[in-house]
């Protein structure tokens, strides 16, 4: 398994990334800081999964910025195949870590979505490389979230965790302090980054912000 930057992880969703695409989303975020990128497209086929991970080429290749692939383990092995993905994503109730762990080797990343302190507990550190922690507030971005854990919860997580966690859910750069005094690894945001209408100056906002309450 592979050590993965978690300080700032995007998260590209096609609709909430309209304005400026996925793609060039992920090249103006990456030019300001963000040190991790995941595909997440719930309604995408696994064909259109591909596309959209090949069309992440141009902005992620020779940056070191590792793709992870949402949920789709197809679609990560077959990108993987050609170099542009390394990593997979899976949530509490998508394909177990043990078994996406047999599909996709020692070499890829892997990285599950934790809710509550019981998940966290359970996650076996011979499997999974880090953990995605929250909603830690309330968000649009994902419909019919768990009730979020606020940054207590995040904390009691993050200590649960015996892997490295991303804080998520509803998070912005005036978070950064609460998410690193909880103990996270990095801060995972969607609309903060794809919603803004300068994707490269809010990534770099929160890194700075991040770094600050890091020092
Ligand atoms: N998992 C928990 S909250 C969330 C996901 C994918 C969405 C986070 O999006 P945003 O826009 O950063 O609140
Ligand atoms: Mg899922």
């Amino acid at each position: 398994m592979t050590g993965i930057d978690l300080s700032l992880y995007l998260i590209l969703d096609p609709e909430l990334c309209d304005a400026f695409g996925m793609a060039e989303t992920a090249r103006a975020a990456v030019s300001g800081g963000v040190t991790a990128v995941q595909l997440r497209h719930k309604t995408a086929t696994t064909d259109e999964m591909v596309a959209a991970g090949r069309a992440l080429q141009p902005a992620l290749a020779g940056t070191g910025v590792p793709l992870i692939v949402n949920d789709d383990v197809d679609a990560a092995l077959a990108l993987s195949a050609e170099g542009l993905a390394d990593g997979l994503h899976v949530g509490q109730g998508d394909l177990p870590p043990a078994e996406a762990r047999a599909r996709i080797g020692t070499e890829m990343i892997l990285g599950l979505s934790v809710e509550t302190i019981a998940d966290a507990e359970a996650v076996d550190a011979a499997v999974v490389d880090y953990v995605g922690a929250g909603p830690v507030l309330a968000t649009g971005t994902k419909p019919d979230h768990k009730p979020p854990s606020g940054f207590d919860g995040l904390a009691q997580m993050v200590a649960a965790s015996p892997v490295p966690s991303v804080a998520i859910g509803g998070l912005k750069a005036h978070h950064a302090a609460q998410v690193v005094a909880a103990g996270a690894a990095g801060m995972a945001v969607v609309s903060a980054i794809c919603g803004s209408d300068d994707p490269r100056a809010e990534a770099r906002h929160i890194a700075e912000a991040l770094r600050e309450a890091r020092s």
